[in-house]
């Protein structure tokens, strides 16, 4: 599972102005990821609007990131859905078009008890050939016991890791004292040098988008043992991040991304369109990373 380490852009879906998903812009986003030297990609998680696609869109995602860059770089495809039998659909087709492994969020809404989230997560790892990674965000999803379903299933060999999206950063490493193997990644780009510090494997962020070599910068430096560094890397992202947290990640993302050229559009509704200042604040960015400031 070790080569799976690394820093992994959660790839964001581009939309035409009319609301479709743009394909063409996302293989073009997808390759400017790994060409920046990312070790692979994280889609149609949050950052990739998953829950506001239809099921349909999101399998013809993983087919057109599966055609462009299988084989190229690690991909793992976010499946997670409240419905087991979607999330399964979805993981069929990631494997059919050469994924590396799947990603679920734990089943919402319903406050499903423990016992049914362990069969989701045990249902979804037993439908295909391919290792799952849990997708830990107590913050969206309202789950806090994950640690409980790692425990129940780290040593069906078919868990991978963890993405860890939370500030909890005892939870990140009392992941590993079940298995050393499992890889976990650090999923809050700004506490991306705190999350290595305590045992994570690597990162999937929505920023790494925007910023691949300054993140790359931050995992190559503290891998390297150079802390300080690696914490002067974090806090030039750090300022970045700060700027773009008031007026909506994904929407500021998205703006800076089409300011440095690459037409990824607007996020969908219910994210509102971003503010005027937003739009300021965002070109601002954009030229500050053109310049590589
Ligand atoms: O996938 C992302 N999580 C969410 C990870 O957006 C929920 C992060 O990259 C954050 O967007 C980022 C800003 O808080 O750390």
């Amino acid at each position: 599972m070790q080569k799976y380490k690394g820093v992994y852009a959660a790839l964001m879906t581009p939309f035409h102005a009319d609301g479709s998903v743009n394909y063409a812009a996302l293989v073009e986003l997808a390759k400017h990821n790994i060409d920046a030297g990312l070790t692979g990609l994280y889609v149609g998680g949050s950052t990739g609007e998953g829950f506001l696609l239809t099921e349909e869109e999101r399998i013809e995602v993983f087919r057109v990131i599966g055609k462009a860059l299988a084989g190229r770089c690690n991909l793992f495809a976010h499946v997670g859905a409240i419905s087991t039998d979607s999330a399964i659909r979805m993981a069929k087709a990631a494997e059919e078009f050469g994924f590396d492994a799947v990603s679920a969020v734990a089943p919402f809404y319903y406050a499903f008890p423990l016992e049914a989230i362990k069969a989701y997560y045990a249902d979804i790892m037993q439908s295909t050939g391919l290792p799952m990674i849990m997708y830990n965000f107590p913050n969206a999803g309202g789950f806090h016991d994950m640690t409980k379903v790692v425990e129940a299933l780290y040593d069906s060999g078919k868990l991978l890791g963890i993405k860890h999206t939370s500030q909890n950063l005892f939870e990140l490493q009392q992941f590993k004292q079940f298995s050393r193997d499992l890889v976990v990644f650090n999923g809050y780009d700004e506490m991306l040098v705190a999350g290595l510090s305590m045992g994570a494997d690597g990162g999937i962020g929505s920023t790494y988008n925007i910023m691949p070599h300054w993140i790359l910068e931050i995992y190559d430096r503290f891998t390297k043992g150079d802390i300080r560094g690696a914490q002067a890397a974090q806090e030039r992202v750090n300022a970045v991040i700060a700027r773009i947290l008031p007026y909506g990640v994904f929407q500021m993302e998205k703006e800076i991304l089409n300011q440095l050229g690459l037409p990824v559009g607007e996020c969908r509704r219910p994210f509102l369109p971003l503010s005027d200042a937003g739009k300021q604040t965002a070109k601002e960015i954009a030229e500050e990373l053109k310049k590589g400031v």
